[in-house]
């Protein structure tokens, strides 16, 4: 019963229970020492919240602006890999979730589901892409992406390379075999799709290790959808993602998978939302500032928020949704947080978004 999971560590201890133990671990697992993936959480813990009172907050509003749209909370969804490893509904059924929440689901390029059967959920869907060696496969899974009616690309800058995840190593994880990876391989030729180890061997050789900011522009260049460039940690990078096209900046270290020991992503945010302040982007508009990285509470979403970003992303906590109860599960999570932000934004005396404001957040 979903009902008996009160917060979305519930939610990761019932998932625990019921993914065999190589899936959860590959979702839950972070670089190395995992030194990154328990601060991205601890972090968010050091920081305090100085509440205003007495604001008569019996009406909230927590509608937030993303780009040049509205969503029905300033919570979307973070791209992961490989959804039908927590049940078989998929990308198909976080999607819906997505939508019956009023928000973006970010789909990974490794998605076992299609773009075009994600997209035709009817929900709001962004594309996460690795820039492979071969240009001409990322320009065609572009044309694709275009195609099935998604909203913005979001470029994943943090993996020229993948990072050690001794669980992975240990557990020795490999993907089911005829494990789909829908939007890489021609859907009509299963027989030349690798299977097993071979198919994580398959993608990172895949990857353009190489990719520099140039790319960039280039992405920027051979679309009309808005970039995102994700994966920075730095205010000179966020400058540079703006300058190079970009129409804004995703704040992440993938969620700790990447490099271990770079720096929690709560704990950057500040000084890159001071660095953008009154930059515009090549439209000639806001840049959009979104973050990921250990949100788990209402009052992260506040802190981050307060920090200057302009909505969160929440990725472990989709697939323990999942494997609790699939799309129900899903919007199960995204309940909760929703909840939690309201109740956090109303005894923080935030009537809405636009009330969360630098100085309630204090490291
Ligand atoms: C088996 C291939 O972003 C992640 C992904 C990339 C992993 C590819 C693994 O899990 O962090």
């Amino acid at each position: 019963d979903l009902g008996q999971l009160i917060s979305l560590f519930d939610m990761e201890e019932k998932a625990a229970e019921i993914l065999a133990k190589p899936s959860f671990d590959y979702y839950a697992s972070g670089a190395m020492n995992e030194i990154t993936l328990t601060q991205n959480r601890e972090a968010f813990d050091r920081i305090s919240l100085h509440y205003r009172v007495l604001r008569d907050v019996s009406q909230r509003d927590l509608r937030a602006r993303v780009l040049d749209r509205e969503i029905d909370m300033p919570i979307m969804v973070a791209p992961t890999a490989f959804h039908q490893l927590a049940h078989p509904d998929g990308e198909l059924a976080t999607a819906r979730a997505a939508k019956r929440a009023g928000t973006v689901m970010i789909l990974s390029t490794l998605s076992n589901f299609s773009v075009e059967e994600v997209a035709a959920t009817g929900a709001s869907v962004w594309f996460q892409l690795y820039m492979y060696k071969d240009r001409g496969l990322t320009r065609a899974l572009l044309d694709r992406v275009v195609e099935a009616g998604c909203e913005a690309i979001v470029f994943t800058v943090d993996a020229p390379v993948l990072g050690k995840r001794e669980r992975d190593i240990r557990n020795r994880f490999e993907c089911p075999p005829h494990f789909n990876m829908a939007n890489l391989l021609p859907e009509d030729d299963a027989a030349s799709r690798p299977t097993g180890s071979g198919l994580a061997a398959y993608f990172a050789d895949l990857l353009d290790a190489a990719i520099s900011w140039r790319d960039v522009r280039w992405l920027a260049e051979q679309t009309k959808l808005p970039v995102f460039v994700k994966g920075i940690v730095r205010a000179d990078d966020a400058v540079a993602a703006l300058d190079m096209g970009a129409s804004g900046v995703i704040i992440s270290n993938h969620g700790g998978r990447q490099l271990d020991t770079a720096p929690a992503t709560i704990d950057v945010l500040p000084r890159i939302a001071q660095s953008l302040a009154g930059r515009s982007n090549a439209s000639g508009y806001l840049p959009t500032l979104l973050m990921d990285g250990g949100v788990r509470r209402g009052t992260d979403v506040v802190k981050a928020l307060a920090a200057g970003a302009d909505a969160v992303l929440l990725g472990r906590p989709i697939l323990w949704g999942l494997a609790c109860g699939g799309e129900a599960g899903v919007a199960h999570a995204l309940n909760l947080l929703r909840e939690e932000l309201d109740l956090a934004m109303t005894l923080c005396g935030c009537r809405h978004i636009g009330e969360i404001t630098p100085d309630l957040f204090h490291a």
